[in-house]
């Protein structure tokens, strides 16, 4: 775990043999896209994208907010206590810097590539088990039959999830980010040139199971997807809002055991209107299928309004 922030960013044994700068062990940020950053990538196997990326550390620990503000706390004492600029309280400054620029300059070509191929992309996140891959899986084996379809799987580690897309009979590739919380735009990039053309397709990315990191980067999709499932409470929206902010759509998944727990679906929706009162939010149990029938007549109106906007730009 992180010694500063407490996510789970440490520095692994396989880093370290990399080479990592110890200078950074037992901290996190992977989080941060400059000069600083080392990408280690692979593909295995059937299409496996093993991807390491970290940043150099400065003693002075730096987090970052999804609207691009960056926080910046200096860590000049030991564990004792933050020191900045000789004061021993711990100060919060504020700097107006677009740190999440290089990402999102990769995410305007992955946005142009995209376009090019007229393909709607969808960006699926939630808490690690909420039923992404369940969900996609039973999704995608409807949608092949009306769209071009393929998925590009995020996890630490493992190609467990792209099998099980596979298994479906929609090509996937896997994505592995080593220590890495999230997916980026250059590694989407790179995965999506690794798939069949999906001209007038429907590309759906299943980012890493973690309620905070992967909302503030933008991949380059049409919008993103917040899966929460009914078994994490009510209040998740309340503690994790940039994930609901930042999110199009909250799909409520196992629902077919709404009646086993004390879940409150309006104060779940309450909540999460709170955090971004536009959101729409559909009810589906990936088990059962119910609910699916809405989320696909969401899916075509994201594609016929794409359709037209691409109608429209031509003209
Ligand atoms: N009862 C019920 N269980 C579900 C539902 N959807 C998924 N599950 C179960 O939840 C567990 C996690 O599902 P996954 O689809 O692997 O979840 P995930 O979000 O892809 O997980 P990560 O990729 O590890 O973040 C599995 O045991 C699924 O069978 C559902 O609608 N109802
Ligand atoms: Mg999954």
């Amino acid at each position: 775990m992180c010694t500063v922030c407490g996510c789970s960013q440490a520095t692994s044994s396989i880093e370290l043999a990399r080479g990592r700068d110890p200078e950074s062990q037992g901290r996190c940020c992977p989080h941060r896209q400059d000069d600083g950053e080392r990408h280690d990538a692979h593909f295995h196997g059937d299409e496996r994208l093993q991807h390491s990326s970290h940043a150099r550390h400065s003693h002075d620990h730096e987090h970052y907010q999804s609207d691009g503000r960056q926080a910046l706390l200096t860590c000049g004492a030991g564990p004792a206590g933050l020191k900045v600029k000789g004061t021993s309280r711990e100060r919060i400054i504020w700097v107006e810097r677009d740190i999440l620029g290089k990402n999102n300059a990769i995410a305007a070509d992955n946005r142009t590539l995209f376009a090019a191929d007229e393909l709607l992309v969808f960006n699926l996140m939630s808490s690690p088990g909420a039923g992404k891959t369940s969900l996609l899986v039973r999704a995608v084996s409807e949608l092949k039959l009306s769209y071009p379809t393929g998925v590009i799987e995020g996890d630490q580690q493992t190609s467990n999830d792209a099998e099980r897309i596979r298994a479906a009979g929609v090509p996937a590739i896997q994505v592995n980010t080593g220590k890495g919380c999230h997916l980026d735009a250059a590694m989407i990039g790179e995965a999506y040139r690794r798939l069949p053309r999906l001209t007038r397709g429907i590309l759906f990315i299943e980012n890493v199971g973690n309620l905070v990191c992967p909302a503030a980067f933008d991949l380059g999709e049409a919008c993103k997807i917040v899966v929460l499932s009914m078994t994490e409470g009510e209040d998740k929206p309340l503690k994790y809002p940039d994930m609901f902010a930042a999110s199009s759509l909250m799909v409520i998944n196992k629902i077919d055991l709404a009646s086993l727990l004390e879940c409150d679906l309006d104060k779940t929706i309450g909540y999460a209107r709170r955090a971004n009162p536009k959101i729409e939010v559909l009810t589906v149990s990936a088990r059962t299928g119910e609910g699916f029938g809405a989320l696909y007549a969401w899916i075509g109106r994201q594609v016929a309004h794409q359709r037209q906007a691409v109608e429209d730009a031509r003209r």
